[in-house]
């Protein structure tokens, strides 16, 4: 029997082909690239890369700004069986290194400006190429792609081969690479496209990063998998969401998105009027942005559920009742339990470990197989992190996190990182970083540090400084705040949950 090509570009193709001139994106400036466009110049760099000497399953590291060509790479590595690897536009070398160490990849790309800095970081890895790629479509990877034949098939892939990797953070401070496979991709988008009711008619307003799940896999594979079009900007920034909403149908963003679109006077329901869905996740979305969002546009927000390792896990409902505050009922193929310490499920509300199984669940940890087998039980079981309950009808509330880890504006901070960094800083003693309730990116990162005794001491603009050096500028705390003690427990482990309530109200004012 011969099997379907696993790999995820073969079923885009299906819907590029059958789209074929029918805008793909629709940009800022109303020019427009086809579906047509995407299939041509995916294949252009495929040939071009797989000339170069990139091979089935080498890895190709992607640092660059959003933009049409972003997304030619990472359709042509699909098809050309590379492991797309992307990485946040702001990580710095520190964290650049242990990337490029870990991940081993064949191929480089990065922004014209990083060349001199990336090329000693590829030397020292070994990394076999180094291309760049600027936010304008300029670039050595376009230009030595130009003579190359928009000739390529799709390379076989199983269901199992690993189709990208991404990295998260963990406690201990050292990032783990998250395998996803064909199929983890594939089984959840197309999950999605039937849950959220994708069709071609959509129009997608993608202002999301496609340097994580959200914005590259749940946003791109719905509208991929539907045949829809976006409106494709390259961050967000609420004017320009404001001008494209009349255009589009759906929606999707982090809770600051929908926090800074409801600061402005300008957005209403007039603006609105032709979309039929918004969608929030990646945090926490409040019930209070759900009622006034609710009141301003008269549509409910849908919250869904999710993270690097599994994709899309719960949401709430197209059809029926979204209940604010709740993360909704586990995705079909996805199965979800709350469990307590022993690992028996709990019902009736009981707070436990939330656990997920299903063909979304990724393969493991890059090289890390005790890791991998510590989270990812012999049942399938992946312990996510999160801790939940379920109600009586289903639906999934986050209640907190097992893990200590702060999410602002939609992205991941893990605090050990940060304070790594803070304690190796002349003057201090050692620090505790933690997340505090803010307005507009749900939680800040604040330090909270504790200085040997003497006379150089760095202030706070000088250890915000520092970091800015080392660390992606969304980690760096928006405060930092110098005190006596930390307040430990018996064991010596220090009581984050008092600082939080200590400094609770650090941004209550702003
Ligand atoms: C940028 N900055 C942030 C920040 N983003 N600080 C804290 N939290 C953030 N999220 C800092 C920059 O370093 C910079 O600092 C300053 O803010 C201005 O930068 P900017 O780029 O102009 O910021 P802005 O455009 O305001 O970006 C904020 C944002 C953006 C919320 C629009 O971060 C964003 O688009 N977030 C979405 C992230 C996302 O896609 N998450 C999905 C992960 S997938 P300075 O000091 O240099 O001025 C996942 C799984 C799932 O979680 O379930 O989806
Ligand atoms: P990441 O590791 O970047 O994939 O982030 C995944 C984490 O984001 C999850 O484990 C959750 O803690 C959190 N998350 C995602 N969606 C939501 C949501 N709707 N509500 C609360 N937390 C969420």
């Amino acid at each position: 029997m011969t099997q379907t090509n696993g790999n995820l570009y073969h079923h885009f193709q299906k819907q590029f082909d059958r789209a074929g001139d029918k805008p793909a994106l629709v940009l800022a400036d109303k020019s427009s690239i086809t579906y047509a466009d995407l299939a041509r110049e995916s294949a252009r760099l495929a040939r071009y890369l797989t000339d170069l000497g990139i091979q089935i399953g080498d890895r190709v590291s992607v640092q660059v700004a959003k933009s049409p060509r972003a997304l030619y790479l990472y359709l042509a590595c699909l098809r050309a069986g590379f492991v797309f690897h992307p990485l946040n536009t702001g990580y710095k070398d520190a964290e650049l290194d242990y990337f490029l160490s870990d991940a081993e990849p064949a191929l480089m790309v990065c922004d014209g400006s990083d060349q001199q800095r990336m090329a000693a970081l590829c030397q020292k890895h070994s990394v076999g190429h180094l291309l760049t790629l600027n936010a304008d479509g300029s670039g050595s990877l376009p230009d030595g792609a130009e003579h190359a034949a928009a000739e390529f098939g799709v390379i076989e892939r199983t269901d199992h081969d690993l189709a990208a990797l991404l990295y998260s953070s963990g406690t201990t401070g050292v990032p783990k690479g998250i395998m996803l496979s064909h199929l983890n991709l594939r089984s959840n988008a197309e999950c999605l496209v039937e849950a959220w009711g994708f069709s071609q008619d959509d129009v997608l307003l993608h202002a999301l990063p496609i340097f994580h799940v959200h914005g590259l896999f749940v946003a791109l594979g719905c509208a991929f998998l539907s045949g829809a079009s976006m409106r494709w900007l390259k961050d967000f920034d609420v004017q320009q969401v404001l001008e494209q909403l009349p255009n589009c149908t759906v929606m999707m963003g982090v809770p600051t998105y929908y926090t800074r679109l409801l600061a402005s006077d300008q957005f209403d329901h007039t603006l609105t009027s032709r979309m039929r869905l918004f969608i929030s996740g990646s945090a926490p979305l409040l019930a209070d942005t759900f009622e006034q969002f609710l009141d301003r546009t008269g549509q409910s927000i849908l919250e869904r559920y999710g993270m690097t390792e599994t994709n899309m896990n719960t949401s709430n409902p197209l059809v029926g009742e979204r209940r604010a505050g709740t993360v909704g009922l586990p995705l079909p193929g996805v199965e979800v339990r709350v469990v307590n310490a022993e690992g028996t499920p709990v019902h009736g509300g009981a707070i436990g470990d939330i656990q997920v199984r299903g063909d979304n669940v990724f393969k493991g940890y890059w090289r890390m197989p005790e890791k991998t087998a510590e989270d990812l039980g012999d049942d399938g079981f992946f312990t996510t992190g999160d801790k939940g309950t379920r109600c009586e009808r289903g639906y999934v509330s986050i209640v907190g996190r097992a893990k200590d880890m702060v999410i602002s504006g939609g992205l991941n901070v893990y605090p050990k990182e940060v304070e790594l960094v803070i304690d190796s800083l002349d003057g201090i003693r050692e620090s505790a970083v933690i997340g505090i309730a803010h307005a507009d990116f749900g939680e800040a990162v604040v330090a909270v540090v504790i200085y040997h005794g003497g006379q150089d001491q760095p202030d706070e603009a000088a250890i915000i400084a520092a970091l800015k050096a080392q660390i992606a500028g969304f980690k760096v705390p928006k405060k930092v705040i110098a005190i006596e003690q930390l307040p430990r427990n018996t064991m010596g482990k220090v009581q984050k949950n008092r600082l939080r309530e200590r400094f609770n109200d650090l941004f209550k004012s702003i």
